[in-house]
């Protein structure tokens, strides 16, 4: 892409064409680069309607959770911010992750996107994997105002276009693209469309019934962890634990090593493959 051409850009006149939605996307702030698509939606949001979208081709301090960084290169991903106002207290948000992750495999299917092998799974809470190797990761934020609804920040990355060099060598072994495991460059505009009609119609199902539904079916179906043996890690600690399911709440139920069950609420814990 470059300046001259901006047809294969993420502006909002490249997206539109392709939405489905009654609020979600229907307004998009777009960058050709940004520290952070969350940090600039975390200034935004209070001035903002519900369903504004932030999107940048690039992000120079691209975040993951707990400090992380987010490698964010220009013009092969998806980097984008949802400004979201639901009227849900606040253990009811970290499940709008879920949805986020259970969007990103709708609208690969939706965009007839064919992977080899065993495809898009869902590393719980909030990584997307293909093959086995993560390209792509969800950051939900919250902010607070005195009688109001919480402003949440849901951040959707997806390493769409990227190719092997554009990640730095420690990610070269863990991270993939849509386009390194089919070979092929995908529409990276229609992508983000279909994220963004899947997303609001899981959404609106949320809020109106209070359940997860079709998405805890999603993340339950393309669970990369239910059935394994990981490392449940919190703060310092190291636990050995075993996947057997989701719960309703969208929480982990992990069998510790002494036989008891625990349910583990997402925020809380990384997991980490033995
Ligand atoms: C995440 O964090 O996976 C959440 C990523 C959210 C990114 C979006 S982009 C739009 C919005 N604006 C932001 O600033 N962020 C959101 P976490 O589970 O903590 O994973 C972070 C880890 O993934 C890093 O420590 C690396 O190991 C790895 N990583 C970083 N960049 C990657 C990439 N592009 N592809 C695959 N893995 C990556």
């Amino acid at each position: 892409m470059n300046s001259a051409d901006d047809s294969g850009s993420l502006r909002q006149e490249n997206i539109s064409g392709y939405l489905r939605t009654a609020f979600l996307g229907r307004k998009i702030i777009y960058f050709e680069s940004l520290d952070s698509t969350n940090t600039e939606a975390r200034r935004q949001a209070p001035h903002e309607e519900q369903g504004t979208v932030i999107i940048s081709e690039q992000q120079t301090a691209g975040r993951g959770r707990l400090g992380r960084e987010w490698v964010s290169p220009k013009g092969v991903g998806i980097w984008m911010s949802l400004i979201l106002k639901p009227e849900l207290t606040t253990e009811k948000i970290p499940q709008l992750t879920l949805i986020g992750a259970a969007a990103v495999y709708l609208a690969i299917e939706e965009a007839g996107i064919r992977l080899p092998g065993k495809g898009l799974t869902i590393k719980w809470p909030n990584d997307v994997f293909l093959n086995g190797k993560k390209a792509g990761g969800i950051l939900t934020e919250m902010q607070l105002r005195d009688h109001r609804p919480p402003e949440v920040i849901v951040g959707i990355g997806l390493n769409v276009n990227s190719r092997e060099a554009d990640f730095p060598d420690t990610l070269r072994n863990t991270a993939t693209s849509f386009q390194i495991e089919t070979g092929a460059a995908q529409n990276r505009q229609k992508i983000t469309a279909e994220i963004l009609n899947a997303y609001e119609s899981l959404y609106l199902d949320y809020l109106h019934s209070g359940e997860l539904g079709r998405t805890l079916t999603i993340c339950r179906e393309r669970s990369e962890v239910i059935g394994k043996a990981v490392m449940l890690e919190r703060n310092q600690s190291r636990q050995p634990a075993r996947i057997l399911d989701l719960g309703a709440q969208g929480e982990l139920i992990a069998e510790l090593e002494d036989g008891t069950i625990q349910s583990v609420i997402s925020g809380e814990v990384s997991l980490r493959f033995n």
